[in-house]
């Protein structure tokens, strides 16, 4: 190999090791921006990146402290929102099919996760279902997670996608985060141990974020034909100057 086609080669590998790192995709804190240090005022749309938060089921919604009861991981101060969400199913009712939605495109990335804060109250739904769609319309489950505790936020909850196929790469991913009953029953379970179910319950949603690793940027083979054309191009010009 010569000084020139090892040059070229240089160059193209920089550009494929270039996008190995792992980013966020897309992140709601829900804080208003610009801030107005009001925590009843918030926004749905994301802090980052791009994509649509809405309600599942006739859920509703307004904003409240992310700060409050121990508080979310949003590291914002004096107007940290969560998204509030009450009007739940009632008791023994509408299995899965109330709480929030997220549709996010992954296009360019690949080992897609998920992560959210959630609040529960004392009387909502101890139980929450992860559920994902690749198609932006039909559903799976996929994790469930349990809120034994009222009045508490649980932060951090994780999903890792990276060994579903379809979820990477792909602009029709979605998720959403739906009031389920207890396991085996036909019952929802209140978040507090000493509490009742209650639609009236709350779950604060505060920093949804969906993140994953940029797939490396691969030139297409004629692609790198021209840029290396041109490169020896370039240099033998350079020479004869
Ligand atoms: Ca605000
Ligand atoms: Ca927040």
């Amino acid at each position: 190999m010569n000084k020139k086609m090892m040059m070229a080669s240089a160059l193209v590998v920089l550009s494929v090791s270039a996008g190995a790192e792992a980013a966020v995709i897309t992140q709601w804190n829900f804080n208003s921006n610009p801030a107005d240090s009001a925590t009843g005022t918030g926004t749905g749309a994301p802090s980052i990146g791009s994509g649509s938060a809405s309600l599942v089921g006739g859920t509703t919604a307004t904003f409240a402290s992310g700060d409050a009861s121990g508080g979310s991981s949003d590291p914002a101060t004096g107007d940290d929102s969560g998204w509030n969400t009450t009007s739940y199913a009632a008791q023994g009712a509408g299995n899965k099919t109330r709480g929030t939605r997220y549709l996010v495109s992954t296009v360019g990335f690949n080992n897609i996760q998920v992560s959210y804060d959630l609040r529960h109250s004392n009387t909502s739904s101890k139980y929450e279902q992860v559920q994902y769609t690749t198609d932006g319309s039909t559903w799976t489950d996929f994790a469930l997670f349990s809120g034994a505790a009222g009045d508490t936020w649980f932060n951090g909850r994780s999903v890792d996608f990276s060994s579903i196929a379809g979820v990477a790469n792909n602009a029709n991913f979605g998720f959403r985060v739906l009031a389920a009953f207890a396991p085996s029953t036909s019952a929802y379970a209140a978040s507090s141990p000493t509490g009742t179910y209650g639609s009236t319950g709350t779950w604060r949603f505060d920093m949804v974020t969906v993140s994953g690793t940029a797939l490396a940027a691969v030139p297409v083979p004629g692609a790198v034909w021209l840029f290396g054309s041109a490169l020896l191009g370039f240099l033998g010009v350079r020479r004869k100057a």
